[in-house]
């Protein structure tokens, strides 16, 4: 990278010291954000990152696991950030003032920020495999089609929110999605034993299909019922939306933790015993007034259905999802009629 390219992309020399610290080699995740630096003398976004950064925090949280006991080690953290090919760069030119119209201010930059990826580009700083990823709601709104339109990597296929007010954890749920990270499991698989696990792979599956994290794991109303009601009890908090427990026989496993948690509870019978899962889907059924259990079909086609209403929990909160679920609901209109098709093609000859 030329001095030249530098100041044409931070066009002025005060830059110049935090400029040979923070400069990029390559930049593999450039991320663009709201608004830059409140002070001006700083050239990187992050530089001098308050304690309290809620987006430089939020966002280490995500990268690297950072946790609030870690907060006094932002220099590490940083340098961490810059080494791994992270950078961030702001998608407005100046401070905005307090109630300032952030839209149009973004608008107004966009030429800028588009000459500065240019820029970038050109110095080979950023290539087609860089991810960039736009943070804010504003910022996705106004530079999404911009960018790709100038054959950027755009790596957000949905907004992802500034980590405030109450939306840093979906800031984390959806950063993690976008860099393909492992997250918070959404979904709980449980089953009463691993001879389920073949039948309950199939809500694993239909989960998968809809980009939805989850876990699997094993426990017993009957053969570890303190164990069962510890993992019910901790669900909640550890961010799991919904439960899809399996099991066969005297199948009390998800009127069990729905005893114990609020989150939904969905069941699948399992056919392990001589009657074939019907006695696991009367057990599983017939819940009390008051404890609730979504009980699906017996095997395979429930555990089917078990992840897909799981998704459509999920989608009642998340665009993303939501959109999966139309496109799936199509997928299956497509299906029939190419079966229709097949069938009258097949008639005829
Ligand atoms: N089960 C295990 N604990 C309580 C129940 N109901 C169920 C399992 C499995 C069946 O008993 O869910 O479907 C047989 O389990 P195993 O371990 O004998 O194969």
């Amino acid at each position: 990278m030329t001095d030249r390219l530098l100041i044409r992309i931070y066009p002025d020399d005060r830059y110049e010291k935090p400029r040979r610290m923070y400069e990029p080699a390559r930049v593999k995740i450039l991320f663009v954000a709201e608004s830059p630096p409140p002070d001006p003398e700083r050239f990187f976004y992050f530089e001098n990152v308050p304690y309290h950064d809620s987006l430089f925090w939020e966002t280490m949280k995500v990268l690297y696991s950072a946790r609030e006991i870690d907060r006094g080690g932002k220099r590490e953290f940083l340098e961490r950030f810059k080494c791994d090919g992270y950078h961030l760069i702001d998608a407005v030119e100046s401070p905005l003032p307090d109630g300032a119209d952030k839209e149009r201010a973004i608008r107004d930059s966009l030429e800028n920020l588009k000459s500065k990826l240019r820029a970038l580009r050109d110095a080979k700083v950023i290539d087609d495999d860089t991810k960039i990823i736009l943070i804010s709601k504003t910022v996705y709104d106004v530079c999404v089609g911009a960018l790709k339109d100038d054959g950027f990597n755009v790596a957000n296929t949905e907004m992802i929110p500034l980590p405030v007010q109450g939306h840093a954890k979906q800031f984390r749920e959806k950063l993690s999605r976008v860099l393909n990270m492992t997250t918070t499991p959404l979904v709980s698989i449980v089953m009463g034993s691993d001879s389920d696990l073949e039948i309950m792979n199939e809500a694993a599956k239909a989960l998968a299909e809809f980009g939805i994290p989850y876990e699997i794991d094993i426990t017993s109303a009957h053969r570890s019922p303190a164990r069962t009601s510890e993992y019910s009890r901790g669900l909640k908090a550890r961010g799991v939306k919904v439960v899809i427990a399996g099991a066969g026989g005297a199948a009390h496993l998800a009127g069990v933790i729905a005893a114990e948690t609020t989150l939904p509870v969905i069941a699948v019978p399992i056919p392990s015993t001589a009657l074939l899962g019907l006695d696991s889907l009367l057990a599983m059924v017939q819940m009390p007034a008051g404890i609730p259990v979504a009980t699906v079909a017996i095997g395979k086609p429930g555990a089917t259905n078990a992840g897909i209403l799981a998704a459509q929990m999920i989608g009642l909160y998340d665009d993303a999802v939501a959109k999966k679920l139309v496109a799936y609901k199509e997928k299956l209109v497509e299906g029939v009629e190419a079966k229709s098709r097949k069938l009258k093609e097949g008639r005829k000859s």
